[in-house]
């Protein structure tokens, strides 16, 4: 019995410590390259968000095809990017200025709490031109989370509304982590 103990824990001991190496490279390249720049999470300056940053926001560009798009990334909650009506699929694009690696984009409707779409899809390209999906949620009222199911690296972003929702699509700012 004894033997079998100690050899458990030799055993253990190798396993244990590859797991703890690959989980501190892991957090090295998250720190690295996720990251983009190192922020707070808890930032009050930005807020009181609760998601980080990738770059600065003042570096984003966003286009698409809905009233006013850089209202959706002007820092500014009361402000908002409103879908056109009859526009089908509406869409917006933000170009982080570099390539970043996240899991998590946040939509926050902000004052058109029911400006969220029924079904929402994100898209990922590292050019602007090639996107990949990479998930489609429900929309939520207030604010919309999509956890991605896989990190992803890249610099563009594109939600695209795949069923409206009862009220106009609305975007008052963008975040991701
Ligand atoms: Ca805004």
């Amino acid at each position: 019995m004894r033997v079998h103990a100690a050899g458990t824990i030799l055993n253990m001991k190798p396993t244990g410590g590859i797991h703890r190496a690959a989980s501190l490279a892991v957090t090295i390249g998250v720190f690295l390259i996720g990251g983009c720049i190192d922020s707070g999470i808890y930032d009050t300056e930005e807020g009181g968000s609760l998601v980080g940053k990738l770059t600065p926001r003042e570096t984003w560009k966003v286009t698409g095809n809905i009233n006013e798009p850089d209202k959706a990334i002007d820092g500014n909650l009361a402000t908002a990017a409103v879908n056109v009506e009859g526009v089908n699929p509406a869409w917006l694009t933000v170009d982080l200025g570099k390539q970043c690696l996240f899991n998590l984009a946040v939509i926050d409707h902000g004052r058109n709490q029911y400006g969220f779409a029924r079904r929402i899809a994100v898209y990922t390209s590292d050019d602007g031109k090639e996107f990949t999906h990479r998930h489609t949620v429900s929309g939520k009222r207030r604010v919309t989370a999509i956890l991605l199911p896989h990190f992803v690296l890249a610099r563009y972003v594109r939600f695209q509304v795949v069923s409206p929702g009862d009220k106009p699509w609305s975007i008052a700012e963008l975040f991701f982590q």
